[in-house]
């Protein structure tokens, strides 16, 4: 495991500048994910299609797909007009003017899969990409490849006449510029190079000319730009960026469009509302300034928004964003199954999850995270790595063109958002299995692996074993140098307790049982209340102590809240953090979503290690078949041929 690389921070008075409150940061310290490798395992696999499928693929895929060519094609009109050709321009070789944060997210992605696997070619590869980036940046440092190339008149009707004048819309000037900076930092820390950092800092210099104190006041239109910032200012200590960053979210409101959450001030939105990508970035800066700031009224109105959000516009997968017209929040209890949830409105959501967590040290929001990780954001991307869906709904009919104009999971996409994000935070997963807060060593997620800590100043190696989702026995031996004292919280998932979510939206058949977990030190019982959702165990650790966590894995039939419309008359089904759904391969005379399920019934499950990569199934009665009807993991569907699916089936009898 590697040590990120730091530039010097300035050290004293960063935050001198900030008007609100005291300087500070997240009460709970993430184990960053260079410090926790995922082996084997259903995350281990899956980082390692990512490294060794998706990131080459997608790399092709932005070349062959121009979006590279853009940069060159700015860099040329720079190069020529700065030698006298001054009516020379080029036309975007691609669609949109995001298409540029393509590039950054896989190389963000590439950076975090090289803190953990050197390769040099790949180091090659990014440079290259890297050196063609920085050559399209204006002397001033503005980085906007479809106002670069053709800087007489807009080159497509998003970009505006004039630098940020369309920004609160569609532009996209400053969710590119976001996007650069979380991969100008990823980059940076490592490889302890400077070249993306720096494209990085004179840009941001230019947003500080533009907008710092006072300035020019732009809500951007697609929130990222705010946690870029705060990475930067992470990175070099330079309280401007944290300025920048309030500075955008204070812009927004009121009176603005509710699809960008510009109806409101942030700090007086109670609700989540619009695209749900651009809302749920704006929770995690919010998130993000008011740990740095200490600035209560941001986090008060997004523990508003999260409490809407969970109790009435999640789906049961994990997914947000109900409506494909406008890629949008829906109304309270707007969930149809015909769901959009766009796979990047579930990688946010995991992010600003991260971050509730990390403000609170509370596991309900954890719990979503995981939900969602194991459900709604993995189905974004096929067993093979290199096929992708862009929404993600809860029933299909098996044929519809509703994934970006393709039927089934996609090659990849005209507005290609969705692979590389998931990419990013796939490679980077490890970063929320573990966290610290003084002498206490969260576990948040289950999977094998092996951690490195420091608690009470001595080093900790941590290491999983355990064939988590399939099966719920989790055994992490703690090895510390030598011995020392300090508390484990082992998170104890919601569904383990009988809550599928942390609210009313959805419920277990059969009442909340699930208190029958166990855990053991060494073969000793432990017992003892939750607090916050973790058991604490704290004792004097020594090298060679082992905790047996066992979470039983019933299959629970689920029942939806009922002002849900979509749900009222059916039931879905989940075994430990997996929802599933039927597919209909055989294409046969009832459609998944007809058929009808007895919730009482008892329900079988099989491990069938050759299929899917290696899955559990359940075997369903369905009253319209003569044999048991087989239901696969929600993320594994339309991996075996494109078929008729359902997660939610109709409920027989009461
Ligand atoms: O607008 C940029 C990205 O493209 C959004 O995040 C996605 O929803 C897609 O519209
Ligand atoms: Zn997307």
């Amino acid at each position: 495991m590697r040590t990120p690389l730091r530039l010097p921070l300035v050290a004293a008075g960063l935050l001198s500048a900030l008007s609100a409150g005291a300087s500070t940061d997240y009460r709970v310290h993430p184990v960053p994910f260079t410090e926790v490798r995922l082996d084997g395992g259903f995350w281990g696999t899956h980082q390692e299609i990512n490294r060794t499928v998706t990131l080459p693929y997608a790399m092709d895929q932005c070349e062959a797909s121009n979006r590279l060519k853009n940069f060159d094609l700015a860099a040329e009109t720079l190069r020529r007009r700065a030698a006298g050709d001054v009516h020379f321009q080029n036309k975007p070789a691609t669609i949109f003017p995001f298409d540029d944060t393509d590039a950054y997210k896989v190389i963000e992605a590439a950076s975090y899969m090289l803190s953990m696997h050197p390769d040099a070619a790949l180091s090659a590869r990014v440079d290259g990409w890297i050196a063609r980036i920085a050559a399209a940046q204006e002397p001033d440092g503005y980085l906007y490849t479809f106002r670069t190339m053709h800087p007489d008149s807009p080159a497509q009707a998003w970009v505006g006449q004039r630098r940020w004048e369309n920004e609160p819309k569609l532009s996209h000037e400053l969710y590119d510029a976001g996007h650069l900076y979380e991969a100008g930092v990823a980059h940076y820390l490592a490889t302890g190079k400077r070249t993306l950092l720096d494209v990085c800092l004179k840009n941001a210099n230019l947003l500080w000319r533009d907008f710092g104190d006072g300035k020019l006041r732009v809500a951007p239109g697609h929130e990222i730009v705010e946690m870029g910032l705060v990475k930067l200012y992470r990175v070099t200590g330079d309280a401007r960026w944290l300025k920048l960053a309030k500075i955008f979210l204070d812009a927004r409101g009121p009176g603005g469009p509710a699809y960008s959450q510009q109806d409101r001030l942030v700090v007086d939105q109670t609700e989540a509302e619009g695209h749900a990508v651009r809302a749920n970035y704006l929770y995690c800066g919010m998130a993000d300034v008011a740990a740095l700031t200490g600035d209560v009224r941001y986090q008060n109105a997004i523990d508003r928004i999260w409490e809407n959000v969970v109790s009435k516009k999640l789906y049961l997968t994990g997914g947000v964003g109900a409506l494909a017209d406008g890629e949008a929040y829906g109304a309270n209890y707007q969930l149809p199954n015909n769901a959009y949830n766009e796979t990047c409105a579930a990688v946010a959501l995991m992010m600003w999850n991260h971050r509730m967590f990390l403000s609170t040290g509370d596991a309900r929001y954890m719990d979503v995270c995981e939900r969602t990780a194991y459900n709604g954001f993995i189905s974004g991307v096929s067993l093979s790595g290199n096929r992708f869906f862009y929404p993600n709904p809860l029933v299909y009919d098996g044929s519809a063109k509703n994934n970006y104009g393709c039927a089934g999971r996609a090659p990849w996409f005209g507005c290609a958002c969705c692979p590389p994000n998931l990419m990013r935070l796939l490679a980077s997963l490890g970063g929320y299995f573990y966290a610290t807060k003084g002498d206490a060593l969260y576990v948040n997620l289950y999977g094998g692996g092996e951690a490195s800590v420091s608690l009470g100043g001595v080093a900790v190696k941590v290491d999983q074993t355990t064939d988590y989702p399939w099966r719920g026995a989790v055994r992490i031996a703690v090895n510390p140098e030598h011995p020392v004292s300090f508390t484990l919280r082992l998170r104890i998932p919601g569904w383990a307790q009988g809550r599928p979510v942390p609210s009313d939206l959805y419920r277990y058949q059969g009442g909340a049982k699930g208190d029958g977990w166990t855990v053991s030190v060494d073969g000793a019982p432990v017992r003892g209340e939750l607090h916050l959702g973790y058991l604490s165990i704290t004792r004097i650790w020594k090298r060679g102590d082992v905790v047996a966590l066992n979470l039983p894995m019933p299959i629970r039939a689920v029942l939806g809240n009922p002002h849900i419309a979509a749900t009222e008359g059916r039931v879905a089904f989940e075994r430990g953090p997996v929802v599933y759904c039927v597919e209909d391969l055989a294409h046969g005379e009832t459609a998944p979503e007809a058929m009808a399920v007895d919730a009482h019934a008892r329900v079988e499950s099989r491990f069938e290690p050759k299929m899917l990569g290696g899955v559990t199934v359940l075997d369903l009665k369905v009253a319209q078949e003569p044999s048991p009807v087989m239901a696969i993991p929600y993320f594994a569907w339309d991996n075996r041929g494109l078929a008729p699916m359902a997660v939610w089936l109709k409920r027989e009898g009461p």
